[in-house]
């Protein structure tokens, strides 16, 4: 195991003396699509992030955050979260020996990302709120007791999200020409954003991309200008109505020529299903919002011929098991018995 820290080591804040809290994040595979490529005449890739330790992008920010917390002497670690990230601070607040809370809105956290933190041993807490709510008490507990918050708020953690461009390039030998991606808190694209240009400084890449993000239509404020009171997605992950990094994304897709944009619950649960059942690839909704995001451009005229794409999976299907069985066929019941069967597998 080369943990991403050591990788990228020559781009991140830290030194010998940073105790490296790693469980094997980040080289995760960039999968060709070939028949979305085919249908839309680009070249397109899938950066699959469910495949990282915890099942989604937040353990290369989470490895940086919590080794840093160490480091700095924190016993404790807190963060506000829609699940993903409370998975992985719980995970790898579990490995250095910290104590962890994570705060989640009630009732909107996919199956996985409870059982993860539960398993993990933080301590639970759920709000009658959004995920804005928790972000606003959580940023006031860190300001009234000595706990290290690790939301993307962090900058350590944009620092290790940085990697996930890092990658990218490598794979491809440069950046991309478009990267679309999830946008929730807008910690991720502002990550990507740095990441590029901190590869193009360093002369390991040659250009940046243009940068296209997508909300989900009922959570969508960098879209409407304003924030949304009251954010509603099957998107969980990305239901959020006050990006804390709005601004710097904004900033991030206006400077490299992209923009944003909003795909509906419809758009989003089309894009999931066609990657599953097409490419084999099974990522959360919010991951899905990318290529959903893609398919709209592409309609748009957004793409010219021949551009190669990557679509950042930030999370694995595997996270919201409810959504995926509620929206697939229904499982068939038999009878064990082979004509029975016969008749199910052969017949129409
Ligand atoms: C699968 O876990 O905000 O724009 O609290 O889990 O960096 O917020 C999750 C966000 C995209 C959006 N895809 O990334 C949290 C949380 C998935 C996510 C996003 C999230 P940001």
């Amino acid at each position: 195991m080369i943990p991403l820290i050591e990788k990228y080591r020559d781009f991140l804040p830290v030194t010998a003396a940073t105790p490296v809290v790693s469980l094997g994040e980040g080289g995760t595979p960039l999968v060709p699509l070939p028949r979305l490529s085919e249908r839309l005449g680009v070249s397109v890739h899938a950066k699959f992030e469910g495949m990282n330790p915890t099942g989604s992008f937040k353990d290369r920010g989470m490895t940086m955050a919590v080794s840093k917390a160490v480091e700095e002497g924190a016993t404790a670690v807190i963060c506000a979260s829609t699940g993903n990230t409370s998975a992985s601070a719980a995970a790898y607040a579990a490995r250095a020996g910290l104590t962890v809370a994570v705060v989640i809105p009630e009732g909107k956290i996919a199956a996985g990302k409870l059982a993860q933190a539960l398993v993990h041993g933080a301590k639970v807490l759920s709000l009658d709120g959004s995920f804005d709510d928790a972000l606003r008490v959580v940023r006031g507990l860190v300001e009234r007791h000595p706990i290290s918050l690790v939301n993307s708020l962090n900058e350590y953690r944009i620092d290790g999200q940085r990697t996930g461009a890092f990658e990218v390039c490598d794979d491809l030998g440069d950046a991309p020409d478009v990267l679309c991606i999830p946008v929730g808190n807008a910690g991720n694209i502002s990550a990507y954003w740095l990441g590029f240009n901190a590869y193009r400084e360093a002369e390991r890449s040659r250009r940046v991309p243009r940068l296209y993000g997508f909300q989900a239509a009922g959570a969508a404020p960098l879209v409407e200008g304003a924030p949304v009171a009251a954010p509603e997605t099957i998107a969980t992950a990305i239901r959020i109505g006050n990006p804390a990094r709005g601004d710097q994304a904004m900033d991030a897709m206006r400077d490299s020529g992209g923009g944003v944009s909003a795909v509906t619950d419809s758009e989003i649960m089309e894009a999931y299903a066609m990657l599953a059942a097409t490419e084999g690839i099974f990522c959360e909704p919010a991951s899905a919002a990318s290529v959903a995001g893609l398919l709209k451009r592409h309609a748009a005229g957004d793409l010219n011929p021949g551009e190669t794409v990557v679509c950042v999976l930030t999370g694995h299907g595997l996270k919201d098991p409810d959504t995926a069985i509620v929206n697939a066929e229904p499982v068939r019941r038999l009878s064990a018995d082979i004509d029975a069967v016969e008749e199910a597998v052969f017949g129409d």
